[in-house]
C-alpha cells in the first residue's frame, strides 16, 4: 500500500503511469532468451558495413540495449548491428547501404524506445540511436531565417524536453505537447503528439514548417507544405515508413510564464462531454483542455483521492450521494503573466461560470508553465524511487468519433467501476479540422468535426502488489478493440499481429500510405516493428511496385 501513497501524491494526470513488476524478468525478457546479438547478419553484410565511412559509431557486438521498449511487452530478438550517428550523412550512409545490401536487412530509427509493442525495434536490422545527434537552435523573430514566424530547429532524437528549455532562453516555446516531454521529437512526429493543446493548435504534426528527411534510399531531402509536400506529409504520423526524420522545424510562440491548473469533477458523463465541447469551441477561454474517468472510490489508483493537488483537499463526506461507480475529471489551464495576477480569480471564476461541474469538487494551483508542461516527470521520479517505472505497459490509445463517445462511456468506462484499474484513463475532445487531411496518421473517417482521445495508460503492476495479471490485461485491450470495431475507432500509436488489419487501420487512407512506400521506401526497410511491410523485392510484389527499383533493392553491395 506504501506505493499507492506515494504515486497518489504525484501532480500529474500520469501520476499512475507505472505500476509494475518484473514479471519481464522471468519470461518476457529479450535479454536471457537469445544472443546478445541478432543472428541474421552475414559475414559479407557486416564486412560491407564496417567498411562505410562513418563519422558516429556502427557495433555488431553486444546490442541488447537497443531492443528495449516501454511496453517490455514483446520478447524482442536484439538487432543484428546498432549505430550511434555523430551526422545525417552516417544515417544516409547507413540507409544506402542497407537498401543496397542483398540480405534481409532492415533499419529502424529509434528514439528512447517509448513505443508499447517493438515499434522502434529491427531484429535482423540495424537500430539508428538518434538520441546521439544532437542539436537544437532557436530562430526567434526577427531572425533572417524565421520570415514572420519564429520556430526551433531540433534533431529528430532531440528531447521535447530541451527542445522546451532552449526556447524557453528567447522567452518562446512550441504551442502543442505531449503530456509527458522526456519523448524525441522524431518519434512523436511519426505518431502525431497529442495532449491538451490539441484541440487548439491540433497534434504535434500540425505545427511543423519543415522536415530534413533521410528517405529508405538514403536520399536526404528538406520538405515542407509547399516544396516535396507527399514526403513532409507521408513522414508525419507515418509510423518511420518514409523516412528517418533528421531535423524538424516546429513553430514556436511566446511562452507564458505561469499557469492556473484547474480540476474539477463531474458524476455525470453527458454533462462532462456537454462542457469539454464547450470548452473547445470558439471562444476558446482555456489553453490546455483534457480530462480523465475517476473510480467512486477513495484509494484505488484513480479514485478521488487522486484528483486534487494536496490529497487531504477532498475527503469522503465531499463526494454526492447521488454519485454512481465512475465520475470524470475535466482539466484546464489558464496561462497568465505576473501583471494579470490581481485580476486573475476574477477571469477565471469567469471563465467556469458557464460549467456544471460539481461545485464542492474544484481544485486549483499555480505554477510555472515549464512545471506544467514537465508534470508527468515528476510523477516518473517519484515512481522510478519506487521501482515502479520500468514495468510493462500494455497501453491502449484510441480516437473515438464524438457520435461513439456516449456509447463507449456505457459499454467501456461504465463496466471499469467493476475492475482494479491499474492506471489513468484520459478521455478528452479534439477538433478534426486542425488535422490535415495530408497526414499519414489515421483519424476517424466521415466528416463529424470532433472526435475524443481515450487513453488507457495501465500498467503490470509487481505481483507482490497485486492487481490484474498481465494476460488478463491484454485480453482487456483486445476486448475493447473490438467494441471499437462497431464504435468507427481508430487506434493511435497502432499495433496490430495480423497484418491485414493496417488497410482497415489507413482506410481510405492506405492506397496513398502503399504508393508512398513505394515512393520513398521502396525496398520496404524502415521500421520493420510496425509489422506493415516486409522488406525484399518480393513482399509488395501484389501490386507490382517493385519493378522499377528492383535493380536498387536487390543490387550487390559495391
Ligand atoms: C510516459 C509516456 C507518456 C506519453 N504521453 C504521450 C502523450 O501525451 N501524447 C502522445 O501523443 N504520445 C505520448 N506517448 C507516446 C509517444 O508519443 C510514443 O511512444 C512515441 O513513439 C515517442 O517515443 P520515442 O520518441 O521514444 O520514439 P520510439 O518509440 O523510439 O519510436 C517510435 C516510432 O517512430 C520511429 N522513429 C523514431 N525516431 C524517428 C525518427 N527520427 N524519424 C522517423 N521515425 C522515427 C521508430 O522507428 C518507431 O516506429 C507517451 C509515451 C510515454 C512512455
Ligand atoms: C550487454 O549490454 C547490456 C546492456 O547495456 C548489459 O547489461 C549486459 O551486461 C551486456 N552483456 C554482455 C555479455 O556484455
Ligand atoms: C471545433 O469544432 C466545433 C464544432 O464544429 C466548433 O464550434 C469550434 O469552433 C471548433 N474549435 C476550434 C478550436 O476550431
Ligand atoms: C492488446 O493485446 C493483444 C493481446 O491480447 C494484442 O494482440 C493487441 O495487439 C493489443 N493491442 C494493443 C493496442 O496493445
Amino acid at each position: 500500500m506504501e506505493f499507492r501513497s506515494a504515486i497518489s501524491k504525484g501532480d500529474g494526470v500520469l501520476m499512475v503511469v507505472a505500476l509494475v513488476g518484473c514479471i519481464h524478468a522471468l519470461f518476457l525478457s529479450p535479454m536471457n532468451c537469445y544472443g546478445s546479438h541478432g543472428e541474421a547478419i552475414s559475414t559479407t553484410d557486416r564486412m560491407y558495413l564496417e567498411s562505410l565511412s562513418l563519422q558516429g559509431t556502427l557495433t555488431f557486438d553486444n546490442t541488447t540495449a537497443s531492443a528495449t521498449d516501454w511496453g517490455q511487452l514483446r520478447s524482442q530478438l536484439p538487432p543484428s548491428g546498432v549505430m550511434h550517428p555523430t551526422s545525417v550523412d552516417d544515417i544516409a550512409t547507413v540507409v544506402a547501404a542497407v537498401a543496397r545490401s542483398e540480405s534481409e536487412l532492415t533499419v529502424a530509427a529509434r528514439g528512447l524506445g517509448s513505443s508499447i509493442w517493438g515499434q522502434s525495434q529491427a531484429h535482423n536490422g540495424i537500430v539508428i540511436e538518434m538520441t546521439s545527434l544532437k542539436g537544437i537552435k532557436v530562430a526567434p523573430l526577427g531572425d533572417a531565417a524565421s520570415n514572420g514566424v519564429p520556430f526551433v530547429e531540433a534533431m529528430g532524437g532531440e528531447m521535447w524536453v530541451d527542445v522546451l528549455t532552449t526556447s524557453l532562453e528567447y522567452g518562446l516555446a512550441p504551442r502543442s505537447w505531449t503530456d509527458y516531454l522526456y519523448l524525441t521529437v522524431g518519434g512523436t512526429l511519426s505518431n502525431a503528439g497529442v495532449s491538451g493543446q490539441s484541440f487548439r493548435h491540433g497534434p504535434e504534426v500540425s505545427n511543423v514548417l519543415q522536415l530534413e528527411v533521410v528517405t529508405g534510399t538514403g536520399e536526404v531531402v528538406v520538405c515542407s507544405a509547399t516544396k516535396s509536400s507527399e514526403l513532409f506529409f507521408a513522414v508525419l504520423g507515418g509510423l518511420g515508413q518514409f523516412g528517418i526524420i533528421a531535423k524538424a522545424r516546429i513553430v514556436l510562440e511566446v511562452a507564458p510564464q505561469r499557469v492556473r491548473w484547474i480540476r474539477a469533477i463531474y458524476t455525470d458523463f453527458a454533462t462532462f462531454k456537454a462542457d469539454q465541447e464547450l470548452l473547445i469551441g470558439a471562444a476558446q477561454p482555456f489553453d490546455y483542455v483534457e480530462g480523465f474517468v475517476v473510480l467512486n472510490n477513495e484509494n484505488a489508483i484513480n479514485g478521488w483521492g487522486s484528483v486534487p493537488f494536496v490529497r487531504s483537499d477532498i475527503n469522503a463526506a465531499m463526494i454526492p450521494g447521488h454519485a454512481g461507480a465512475i465520475m470524470y475529471c475535466l482539466e484546464v489551464t489558464k496561462a497568465y503573466s505576473a501583471a494579470a495576477l490581481p485580476t486573475l480569480d476574477q477571469v477565471v471564476e469567469s471563465m467556469l461560470a458557464p460549467l456544471s461541474f460539481h461545485r464542492g469538487l474544484l481544485f486549483e494551483k499555480d505554477t510555472t508553465y515549464f512545471k506544467f508542461l514537465d508534470r508527468v516527470h515528476e510523477v516518473e521520479m517519484e515512481l522510478r524511487a519506487h521501482g515502479l517505472w520500468e514495468i510493462p505497459h500494455p497501453w491502449l490509445n484510441i480516437f473515438v468519433p464524438a457520435s461513439s463517445i456516449d456509447r463507449f462511456n456505457t459499454l467501456v468506462f461504465k463496466p471499469i467501476a467493476t475492475q482494479e484499474f491499474s492506471g489513468p484513463i484520459l478521455v478528452y475532445p479534439v477538433n478534426k479540422s486542425k488535422w490535415d487531411k495530408r497526414l499519414s496518421v489515421a483519424v476517424p473517417e466521415g466528416p463529424e468535426e470532433i472526435f475524443y482521445i481515450v487513453a488507457f495508460l495501465r500498467n503490470k503492476l509487481p505481483d507482490t502488489i497485486g492487481g490484474p495479471s498481465l494476460t488478463e490485461m491484454l485480453d482487456y485491450n483486445e476486448s475493447v478493440l473490438r467494441i471499437c470495431e462497431s464504435l468507427h475507432c481508430k487506434q493511435y500509436l497502432p499495433h496490430y499481429e495480423d497484418r491485414n488489419k493496417w488497410t482497415h487501420h489507413f482506410g481510405s487512407k492506405w492506397d496513398l500510405f502503399v504508393q508512398n512506400k513505394q515512393l520513398f521506401d521502396p525496398c520496404a526497410i524502415l521500421s520493420p516493428g510496425l509489422n506493415i511491410f516486409t522488406r525484399g523485392r518480393h513482399s509488395l510484389s501484389s501490386t507490382n511496385f517493385l519493378s522499377n527499383f528492383a535493380n536498387f533493392c536487390g543490387g550487390s553491395p559495391k
